[in-house]
C-alpha cells in the first residue's frame, strides 16, 4: 500500500492565527509519519504539530517493509526515517529540529524561563539520545498490554531515571504548562503501559495525566484502529 494522504483535523484558524498571524497564511506544513501504533518518533512529531495549532497535511507510510524509507525519501526525508516535516517543500527530518523549527512560530513550545527551557531541552536530548535499552526492550506497541519485556538492569536504570524526571513534575507536567518535554515522554509512558511497568507517587499520577492528555488519546485511538500488524514489535503476552 502507498502512502495515505489525510488532512489533520485542523484548529480553528483564528486560534493559531493568534500564535503568529503570518504562519497561516506563509506556510505549507506537511507531516510524513509512520505508523501510529508503532512508531514513538511519528506520535512525538504529530503532537508537537497539534499542541502547536498550526494546520498540516499528514502522509502515513508503512513502516519496516522493503521499501518503506526508501518511500520516506521520495517524500523528502533524507534518511528514511519519520518523521519529516516538510515546511513550503523543505524537509526537516528529525524531532528536534521539528520542534526547534515549531518553537520559533509557537513559542509555547518550550518554556518561557530561559534556564527551565535549557532544562526542558536537556530532557528532549536525553530522551532523543538516551533510553536505549528501554526502546530496544519495550518496542512501541500503543494498543497492545500486558506484554513481556526482558528487563535488564540497564532497562530498570533507564526506568529509574524517568521515573526520577516524572517524579519532579510541577504540580502537573513537567515545567508546569504542558510542552515539548512532556510530548518527549508520551510514547515512553505508552511504553509503560505496554510492558506493566509500575511507578509509584508522582511519577505513576504524571504517568497517568500524560497518557490522559487528549493528544496523546487521540493518537492512541487512531494506532488502535490501524490494521497493520509488524510481527516484530508483538512482544509475547504475560
Ligand atoms: N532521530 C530521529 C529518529 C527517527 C526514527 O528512528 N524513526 C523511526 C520510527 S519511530 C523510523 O523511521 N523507523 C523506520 C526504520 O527504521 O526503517 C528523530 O528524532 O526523528
Amino acid at each position: 500500500m502507498g502512502p495515505i494522504e489525510q488532512v489533520s483535523r485542523r484548529p480553528s484558524p483564528a486560534s493559531a492565527a493568534a500564535e503568529d498571524p503570518s504562519a497561516i497564511a506563509t506556510s505549507d506544513l506537511r507531516l510524513i509519519i509512520g505508523n501510529k501504533n508503532y512508531s514513538s518518533w511519528s506520535m512525538r512529531g504529530w503532537m508537537l504539530l497539534r499542541f502547536a495549532e498550526l494546520p498540516f497535511t499528514e502522509v502515513s507510510v508503512d513502516l519496516y517493509r522493503p521499501d518503506s524509507r526508501e518511500r520516506v525519501v521520495g517524500l523528502g526525508g533524507q534518511t528514511g526515517l519519520v518523521p519529516v516535516l516538510v515546511a513550503d517543500g523543505h524537509p526537516i527530518w528529525d524531532t528536534l529540529a521539528i520542534t526547534e523549527y515549531l518553537f520559533e512560530r509557537c513559542p509555547r513550545i518550550w518554556p518561557s524561563d530561559q534556564l527551565d527551557r535549557a532544562r526542558a531541552r536537556s530532557y528532549a536530548g536525553e530522551v532523543h539520545s538516551g533510553l536505549n535499552a528501554v526502546r530496544a526492550a519495550m518496542p512501541c506497541n500503543t494498543r497492545a498490554r500486558d506484554r513481556i519485556a526482558d528487563r535488564t538492569e540497564e532497562v530498570d536504570a533507564e526506568i529509574e531515571r524517568v521515573a526520577e524526571i516524572w517524579r519532579s513534575n510541577e504540580g502537573g507536567w513537567l515545567f508546569g504548562d504542558f510542552c515539548a518535554a512532556d510530548i518527549m515522554f508520551a510514547p515512553v509512558a505508552a511504553r509503560f503501559r505496554t510492558y506493566g511497568v509500575s511507578l509509584e507517587g508522582p511519577a505513576l499520577d504524571y504517568w497517568r495525566r500524560l497518557l490522559a492528555h487528549p493528544l496523546a488519546e487521540e493518537w492512541f485511538d487512531l494506532g488502535e484502529a490501524e490494521p497493520m500488524v509488524i510481527e516484530q514489535f508483538e512482544l509475547p503476552h504475560r
